[in-house]
C-alpha cells in the first residue's frame, strides 16, 4: 500500500472510532471482509463476464457497483492448492501435499503457518471460515470423525468453522463444525477410507441401478443420497447432507456469523460448494437455466452471493464491508458425473476465449472471475491489468494494518491500492500450476510453459493440460487464447521466461 493510502485508513480508523456507537456504521472503521471463494467457476460463466446464455444479475450489479478484474488468476487450477496459496500467501508447489486432497487428508497448513485468518485475529477481528476447505483436518494420520478433530481451523486463525471438510464428490458427507461432525449420533460412528470398501453401504461401481445420478468417470464408491462418491464410508446416517440444501447451509452459517458479529469486525472465509461437482441444484433453482444442472448452480451460487449482501444490508453492515468474490481455479464441463453438461451448453462457453481448463497450465486452468465490492468506498470501474489471489494475504493485512514479517506469506504483495481501485492492477509476473505441478509463467505480453513429461491429457479430466515434453511460449497480447506456439521463433524470450520461473522457483523474488 502506498502511505497516502496507509495514513487515510490510519486516520479513518482513529477519527472514526468515536463513531461506532456499538454498530458498525461507518465506512474504512476496520471494514469486515467477506470473501466468496466459489467452486470451478469459469472466466466465460457470468453475464458480467459476457455470458450471453445465462443471467447472474446479484453478480453482475456487483461488478457493475465495485470493480470487475479481467485478468485476474487463482495460483493453481485445483482446488486445494489455490486455496493453500490464498490463505498463506506461499505459492502451493513450494510445499509437497498440496495436490487434490481426499476427504481423510490431515490439515495441510501447518499450525505454525501463518495465515490470513491470524492477520485478522491480530487485528482484532472475529474469523469464520464456512462451506468447502479441502485443505485437511486433523493430525497427518487423518482425522478421527468420531471424536474433536485437532487440528481444525481454529489452530490456523479461524475462531469459528462449519465445513465441507473436502468436496461434495468425496467422503465423508458430513459438515464439520469447530471440530466435531455436526449432527453424529455416537451409536452409528462413522467410518472412511480411500483404499478399500468399509461397511456394507453400496456403492456405484456393484450397484449403478440405485443411482440417481451416474458417474462419467470414477466417482464409483459408496453412494449416499443416490449419488456415488469418491471414497468408501459407512455411519452417521444422521450427519450425512442432502445435497440439494447445501447451497442453503452454508448460507444459515454465514448468516448466523454475521448476526453474532455484527457489533465486531469480522473476516468471512466463505467457500461456496458452487459450482462443483455434482451439481444438484435445489427444487428453487432446479431446470432454471435452461442449461441443465450446471447452469442451474450458477444461478443458485448467483443467488448466495445476492443472498450474502442482503443479508449485510439488513444488518446495517453493507456500507463497512468489503466483498471479494473469486474462483478458486478455472471451468470444468464433464468433471466425471453425467449431468448432461456438455449436451446442453446451448452456445455457453465457460472458459470463453481461453484455452484449457481447470487442471490446465493454458489460461482456462487459473483466469477466473474476480469482483470487489465496497459501497461508498470503492468507486465503480475495471481493472484490466494482472492480478493474481497470492496478492490478496498481504493486501488484506494492510488493509487491516498489520505488516506481516517477511517471512510470512512471502509469495504475497501488498496490492491493496488495486483492490481499492486506486492503481491499476500491473503485477509483473503470474506463476501458474497445472495438475501435475508443471508451472508457466506470465509477463509482458509472454506466457512461458515449462517442459514436461507428464502426459498433454489424461483421460479423466479431458481437458488438454499444457505438458508439453518441451517447453513452450504464447504471445499473449496477440494470441490470448494461446493457439500457436512460439518458441522457436523467439529462443531468447524463452530463455529470458525460463530464468524468471527458475528465480521465483528457488529463491524468492517477490519480497514485499
Ligand atoms: C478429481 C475428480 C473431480 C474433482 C477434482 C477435484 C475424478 C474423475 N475427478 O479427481 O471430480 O473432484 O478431483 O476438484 O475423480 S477440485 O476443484 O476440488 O480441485
Ligand atoms: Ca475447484
Amino acid at each position: 500500500m502506498n502511505d497516502r493510502i496507509l495514513l487515510g485508513l490510519l486516520a479513518g480508523s482513529t477519527l472514526l472510532g468515536g463513531c461506532r456507537e456499538g454498530k458498525q456504521k461507518m465506512a474504512d472503521a476496520r471494514p469486515n471482509v467477506v470473501l466468496i471463494y466459489a467452486d470451478d467457476l469459469g472466466i466465460g460463466d457470468l453475464s458480467c463476464y459476457g455470458a450471453a446464455k445465462i443471467e447472474t444479475p446479484h453478480l453482475d450489479s456487483l461488478a457493475e457497483e465495485g470493480i470487475k478484474f479481467t485478468n485476474a488468476f487463482s495460483t493453481s487450477a485445483m482446488s486445494t492448492p489455490s486455496r493453500y496459496g490464498l490463505l498463506t500467501g506461499i505459492y502451493p508447489w513450494r510445499k509437497e501435499n498440496t495436490g487434490i486432497a481426499p476427504g481423510n487428508s490431515g490439515l495441510l497448513i501447518d499450525t505454525a503457518t501463518v495465515t490470513i485468518a491470524d492477520i485478522f485475529q491480530r487485528a482484532g477481528y472475529a474469523t469464520a471460515a464456512i462451506g468447502k476447505w479441502h485443505l485437511g483436518l486433523g493430525p497427518s494420520s487423518g482425522p478421527d470423525f468420531n471424536g474433536y478433530i485437532s487440528p481444525n481451523t481454529r489452530d490456523i486463525g479461524f475462531d469459528y468453522e462449519f465445513l465441507i471438510p473436502a468436496t461434495v464428490d468425496r467422503v465423508p458427507c458430513v459438515f464439520v463444525e469447530d471440530g466435531r461432525v455436526v449432527n453424529l449420533d455416537p451409536a452409528d460412528p462413522i467410518q472412511v477410507d480411500y483404499e478399500k470398501k468399509v461397511g456394507n453401504w453400496p456403492t456405484g461401481e456393484e450397484n449403478p441401478e440405485l443411482l440417481k445420478m451416474k458417474p462419467s468417470q470414477g466417482h464409483n464408491n459408496t453412494i449416499v443420497n443416490g449419488i456415488s462418491r469418491i471414497g468408501y464410508m459407512t455411519g452417521g446416517t444422521a450427519a450425512l447432507w442432502k445435497d440439494e440444501q447445501i447451497a442453503h447451509t452454508i448460507l444459515n452459517q454465514a448468516e448466523q456469523f454475521i448476526t453474532n458479529n455484527r457489533e465486531h469486525p469480522f473476516f468471512l472465509f466463505l467457500g461456496t460448494h458452487d459450482i462443483h461437482v455434482p451439481r444438484v441444484p435445489h427444487p428453487d433453482f432446479k431446470g432454471k437455466s435452461g442449461m441443465g444442472d450446471r447452469g442451474d448452480v450458477i444461478l443458485q451460487l448467483d443467488w448466495t452471493v445476492g443472498r450474502i449482501r442482503a443479508i449485510l444490508q439488513e444488518k446495517g453492515l453493507l456500507e463497512n464491508t468489503l466483498i471479494i468474490f473469486s474462483s478458486d481455479n478455472g471451468a470444468v464441463i464433464d468433471d466425471g458425473y453425467q449431468d448432461k453438461a456438455f449436451e446442453l451448453l446451448n452456445g455457453h462457453t465457460p472458459m470463453g476465449i481461453y484455452r484449457g481448463g481447470k487442471y490446465s497450465l493454458y489460461d482456462a486452468g487459473t483466469r477466473v472471475p474476480f469482483i470487489v465490492y465496497w459501497q461508498d468506498r470503492i468507486k465503480a470501474g475495471l481493472q484490466e491489468g494482472r492480478f493474481s489471489q497470492i496478492d490478496l494475504f498481504r493486501s488484506l493485512a494492510a488493509l487491516v494494518h498489520q505488516s506481516p514479517d517477511k517471512h510470512i506469506a512471502f509469495d504475497s504483495r501488498n496490492r491493496i491500492d488495486i483492490l481499492l481501485g486506486e492503481a491499476d492492477a500491473d503485477r509483473d509476473f503470474v506463476v501458474q500450476q497445472n495438475l501435475n505441478n508443471t508451472l508457466g509463467i506470465i509477463h509482458e505480453e509472454w506466457k512461458y510453459m515449462e517442459a514436461s513429461n507428464h502426459p498433454e491429457r489424461e483421460s479423466w479430466t479431458r481437458i488438454e493440460l499444457g505438458n508439453h515434453p518441451r517447453s513452450q511460449l504464447y504471445q499473449i497480447r496477440e494470441d490470448p487464447s494461446e493457439t500457436t506456439n512460439v518458441a522457436e521463433q523467439h529462443p531468447e524470450v524463452l530463455k529470458k521466461m525460463a530464468t524468471a520461473l527458475d528465480s521465483i522457483r528457488t529463491i524468492n523474488t517477490m519480497q514485499p
